[in-house]
């Protein structure tokens, strides 16, 4: 069994305006898909990033992978290292912390890793968890990711959502998240106000939901000693505070005297920021994420490390579509480790998607599928949908930042502002 084809297809999809430290998302967001073929009906799927420049290198290496045996994902991890040598391609927005070589070759890597487990699964019969040591639960839970944002994009209707700009709205979103998915715990990005207003949506959610754990993440947006006294001033209210500051040392210094853990997927990014993070005692919580971490093989080798070093595994997500959480949900499902519920972004994508029949969120949780692979299908007309999308859109790279400056020309990235 050989791959036969590689196809790698852009596409677009309708995002709201969802406020982060960067600036606020543009009206479309971009991923690529990744198929790979094998014939007799045989196809792996993947799902990546869609931004130019990382589009252009996941197409450098494609053709190389024609030929190659879905089994040996150490020469696929090959061909596609020595093929990139020192490409890199960092992301405009940052909010997945730096970025390098190593960063980018196995960002590249993960959708095609992806992809031959999925097909891996498909000829064997078995789903991806059992690929992965097996399941450990049958459902994996997801957390209700909420948003600071916008009614609307300018100049366009107000969505579905509406708008959040202060505790009352944000309550007001949870509440429907939890109605219509049932999750079990929240998370809000910050980084958006001054850092009172975000503990004082904390408190409101925290007297709405008295049982639901909280996590509050600014994407970096304090200071070190901004960081501290929100530490402090959330006291009891935090299953974890993720990326207060940024960097491996200012973490470290605000790790030292907090009273909940600390979270990252900025600061320990990449297998060369383990041994500064965890030997500082920078984090308590590492997130992993499959599309940077090199695929879910190597994302459960990030969670057995972190076990050694005694840090408590979560799972990041940014804006995805079905083939994402599907990968997700069977890595979560074989993730002893896993200790925490993961993010997810799929409610804002307001139900668009590349899978013919999405996995539902029931319950706060995905139950793991139970065929063959990933257990999701291709719907080719929605792909070939979102890509005319992608091709009309002219949007090319997720920058949030330039994006909030049209509406806001003196709008600043800044880490940390307050
Ligand atoms: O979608 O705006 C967003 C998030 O801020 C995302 O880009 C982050 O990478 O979800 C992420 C996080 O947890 O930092
Ligand atoms: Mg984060």
């Amino acid at each position: 069994m050989r791959i036969r084809t590689v196809t790698v297809t852009p596409v677009a999809f309708p995002d709201p305006a969802l406020l982060n430290s960067a600036g606020v998302h543009q009206p479309w967001a971009l991923r690529a898909i990744v198929q790979l073929d094998c014939g007799d009906g045989l196809t792996g799927l993947g799902e990546t990033y869609g931004d130019a420049a990382h589009l252009a290198l996941l197409r450098t290496v494609a053709p190389l992978l024609v030929g190659l045996d879905p089994f040996h994902t150490n020469e696929l991890t090959r061909r596609i290292t020595e093929a990139l040598g020192a490409a890199d391609a960092p992301d405009r927005h940052g909010l997945t912390g730096g970025t390098g070589p190593e960063k980018t070759a196995l960002k590249v890597l993960s959708p095609f890793e992806v992809a031959c487990l999925d097909l891996q699964g498909r000829i064997t019969g078995r789903p991806v968890a059992d690929l992965l040591g097996g399941r450990v639960r049958d459902e994996v839970p997801y957390s209700a990711y909420l948003f600071y944002k916008w009614a609307g994009h300018p100049g366009a209707a107000e969505d579905d959502w509406g708008p959040a700009l202060d505790p009352d709205g944000i309550v007001a979103q949870a509440r429907r998240m939890v109605d219509r998915y049932g999750f079990g715990s929240l998370k809000l990005k910050g980084g958006v106000f001054p850092p009172e207003l975000e503990i004082e949506a904390i408190r409101a959610l925290r007297a709405a939901f008295p049982e639901h754990p909280l996590r509050l993440d600014p994407n970096a947006a304090w200071t070190v000693d901004t960081s501290r006294a929100v530490a402090a001033g959330t006291e009891g209210l935090l299953e974890y505070l993720e990326d207060p500051t940024p960097g491996i040392p200012g973490m470290a210094e605000v790790a030292r005297d907090a009273p909940m853990p600390l979270a990252t997927n900025m600061c320990v990014v990449a297998p060369a920021d383990l041994a500064p993070g965890f030997g500082a005692g920078a984090v308590g919580v590492v997130l992993a994420d499959h599309h940077y971490w090199g695929g879910l093989r190597r994302s459960a080798e990030l969670a057995a490390i972190c076990r050694t070093w005694g840090v408590g595994v979560s799972m990041h997500s940014n804006s995805h579509l079905g083939i994402s959480l599907a990968a997700m949900t069977h890595l979560g499902a074989a993730l002893p480790e896993l200790s925490y519920a993961a993010d997810t972004h799929t409610p804002w994508q307001l139900g668009t998607d590349v899978v013919a029949e999405p996995l539902p969120i029931v319950d706060g949780a995905v139950r793991v599928p139970e065929g063959p692979g990933l257990g999701v299908e291709l719907d080719p007309d929605a792909l070939a949908r979102l890509h005319e999308d992608y091709l009309r859109c002219g949007i090319r790279e997720r920058d949030d930042t330039a994006y909030r400056q049209q509406f806001e020309p003196d709008f600043r990235r800044r880490r940390p502002r307050w």
